[in-house]
Order: C-alpha cells, then sequence, then structure tokens
C-alpha cells in the first residue's frame, strides 16, 4: 500500500457519511496509517466561518454563483494549510465531500453546469484528485427520512426533494465520467451491509 493517500467520501444528504468515515479511518489505523479526517465545507478556522455564512439562511438567499465561489474559497484555504502539507507528509486525508459536492450540488443543483465547476476545481486543485472517492447512494425520500428529526434545517437540509434528485443524478454522472476513482456503494441496505461494502472497495482499490 502507497504511503499516503486522499479519499473522500460524498453523497446527499442522510446518506451516512458520518459513519462510512469513520469505518475508513479504522480500517486505514488498522493499516498502521496516519490518518487526518476532515470536512467541507470547512476543516480550517477560516474555512468553518466560511461554513456558517453557506449554511446559514439568509433573506433573499444566496446567489448560486456566491455559492459556488464560497464552496471553492473554503476548499483553497482547506487544500493550502491541511490537505497539501498532510499528503506531503505521507499521511491519509479523508474528506467529507470534496470537489464532487461543488458539482452535483452547484453544477447540477443550482444548475450551474458541471463543466463550469471543473474550471474552478482545476484552478483551486491543478493535478490533485482524490485517489478514491466512495458515493453513497441512497434514494432520496429515504435520505431525507434518516436525516430528518435534526433541530432546525440549515440552508441546504431546507431545500426540497427535487433539489436533491438533481444532485443525485449529478453523482451518477460524475461516476459515469470516472468510474476508477468514484465508486458507488448501495447506502440505502443496513449498517452492516453497507460498512461491507466499504470494506471491499478499499481492499480492491488499495491492495490490489
Ligand atoms: N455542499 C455543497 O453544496 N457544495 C460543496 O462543494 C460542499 C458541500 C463541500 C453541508 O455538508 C452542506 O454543504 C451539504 C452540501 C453542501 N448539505 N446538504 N445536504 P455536510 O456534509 O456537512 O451536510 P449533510 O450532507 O447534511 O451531512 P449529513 O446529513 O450529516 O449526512 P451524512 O453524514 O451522510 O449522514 P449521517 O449523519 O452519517 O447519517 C444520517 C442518519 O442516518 C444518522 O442518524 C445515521 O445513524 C443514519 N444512518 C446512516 N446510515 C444508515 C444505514 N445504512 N441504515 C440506517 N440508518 C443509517
Amino acid at each position: 500500500m502507497k504511503s499516503g493517500g486522499f479519499i473522500t467520501v460524498e453523497g446527499i444528504e442522510g446518506a451516512g457519511k458520518s459513519t462510512a468515515i469513520a469505518r475508513i479511518r479504522q480500517w486505514l489505523k488498522g493499516k498502521g496509517h496516519d490518518v487526518v479526517v476532515t470536512r467541507e465545507p470547512g476543516g480550517t478556522p477560516l474555512g468553518e466561518e466560511i461554513r456558517s455564512l453557506l449554511l446559514a439562511h439568509r433573506q433573499g438567499g444566496m446567489a448560486p454563483e456566491t455559492e459556488a465561489l464560497l464552496m471553492f474559497a473554503a476548499r483553497a484555504e482547506h487544500l493550502r494549510t491541511l490537505i497539501e502539507p498532510a499528503l506531503a507528509t505521507g499521511q491519509w486525508v479523508v474528506c467529507d465531500r470534496f470537489s464532487d459536492a461543488s458539482s452535483a450540488y452547484q453544477g447540477a443543483g443550482r444548475q450551474l453546469g458541471m463543466d463550469q465547476i471543473k474550471v474552478l476545481a482545476q484552478w483551486t486543485h491543478p493535478g490533485l484528485e482524490p485517489d478514491l472517492t466512495l458515493w453513497l447512494d441512497v434514494p432520496v425520500e429515504l435520505g431525507l427520512r434518516r436525516a430528518n428529526g435534526r433541530s432546525r434545517p440549515d440552508r441546504f437540509e431546507s431545500e426540497k426533494a427535487v433539489f436533491f434528485e438533481a444532485v443525485r443524478q449529478g453523482y451518477a454522472q460524475l461516476t459515469a465520467e470516472a468510474p476508477q476513482r468514484i465508486r458507488r456503494i448501495d447506502a440505502s441496505a443496513d449498517l452492516a451491509t453497507v460498512t461491507a461494502g466499504i470494506e471491499a472497495v478499499l481492499e480492491r482499490h488499495f491492495n490490489d
């Protein structure tokens, strides 16, 4: 297995990313690796401030372009101060969402166009892609049901099912375009089955 690597986890709300990330971390630790777990938007003090701006409800909402650029502003900070230094010292970085989320949410969900988002990604992290992306795919209705019950839904969580359908289609397109990097996991199954699926992908991807 190589000395360091970059794994990202994607999916719509309620897909089970938090649970998956805990398992990935455990799996990597079990192989003796140093692991940094982080998230987007966020992961740095400035990034967390930007996250608060992005998730807060506000009168008049936010222009989709503003939303996309704030995602990439947080990402640039995250890359320069945390992700790139960690990878440079041979650590493993496991990130809850990355640029695929921008393609799916802003490109497909907000209809800015996935190609447009890829231009921003190319500018922000030229030559850097995750080694592996796990797309936890869950039907929208099930994801929303799982995520239900949160005290006060944030700006994204308040979106309608049709928005998350478009996001899910965005992830499906990304996966079709990069089948070696992005692996779909059926996240509608019970936790034990989903976890076994994740472990199987990790074993195949990094031990072959
Ligand atoms: N966003 C964006 O638009 N563009 C970008 O570029 C980026 C992000 C980076 C914040 O992200 C928002 O930012 C996000 C997209 C946008 N908004 N949305 N939607 P976030 O990742 O912090 O927020 P989130 O997607 O709302 O996270 P989440 O709902 O917490 O998702 P999750 O981590 O996948 O869910 P979970 O907490 O692991 O699971 C939810 C519940 O389901 C929990 O009670 C679990 O115990 C349960 N669960 C999980 N798996 C199972 C299975 N298999 N069976 C039964 N129950 C399960």
